[in-house]
């Protein structure tokens, strides 16, 4: 995955790129985080939309428009809450959908370019490390397929959960 991957600090909602991914919740409701940047940057029509698409299951991902936002798709998809009750390996399975679904779908639509924030780790309340390793799994195995991904953008909101995901890519590449 070395020559997909990208590492950065900033707002997701700012990167001009094919697909950015939404870390949304199964009603595709409007909330806050990456959800309420991206739709903030889209305008009404997204929600307009994601309304007609709701429900999702955890760890599906569906596409629309990216509409006034900068990128030309947005997918949206809804990782498990991490407190709720159940179990951690089926949470830490649909978690790993989330990305694969997400990249199968970008490329199924010939983006070149997919962004994808630290899904789960805000309001749903995954552990910052196993949010990024299974994330890094995920997108290695589901890269290892596509036909027009070029790049992976890993885009962190803090400074500190970019050296997090730069360390541990380091290391996952070693093994
Ligand atoms: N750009 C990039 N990363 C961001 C941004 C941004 N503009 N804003 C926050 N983050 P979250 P979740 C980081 O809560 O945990 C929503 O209300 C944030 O620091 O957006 O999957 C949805 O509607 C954290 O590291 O998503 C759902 O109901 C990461 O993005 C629920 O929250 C994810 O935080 C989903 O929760």
């Amino acid at each position: 995955m070395r020559q997909y991957a990208r590492i950065l600090t900033g707002r997701i909602e700012a990167l001009r790129v094919d697909v950015v991914v939404n870390a949304a919740n199964r009603a595709l409701a409007p909330g806050s985080g990456v959800d309420g940047a991206l739709r903030a940057a889209a305008g009404p029509e997204l929600t307009r939309l994601t309304d007609t698409m709701a429900p999702i299951a955890e760890g599906e991902a569906v596409m629309t428009p990216g509409f006034a936002a900068m990128a030309r798709y947005i997918v949206h998809t809804a990782a498990p809450i991490w407190p709720a009750p159940g179990d951690r390996a089926h949470k830490i399975a649909a978690l790993e959908r989330c990305y694969a679904n997400a990249i199968r779908l970008a490329d199924t639509h010939d983006a070149a370019t997919i962004a994808f924030p630290c899904i789960g780790t805000g309001v749903y309340g995954w552990p910052k490390e196993l949010a990024c390793d299974t994330a890094l799994a995920a997108c290695a195995e589901a890269s290892a397929q596509t036909r027009a991904l070029r790049e992976i953008v890993f885009c962190c909101f803090a400074e500190a959960d970019a050296a997090l995901y730069r360390a541990r890519l380091e290391r996952f590449l070693e093994t």
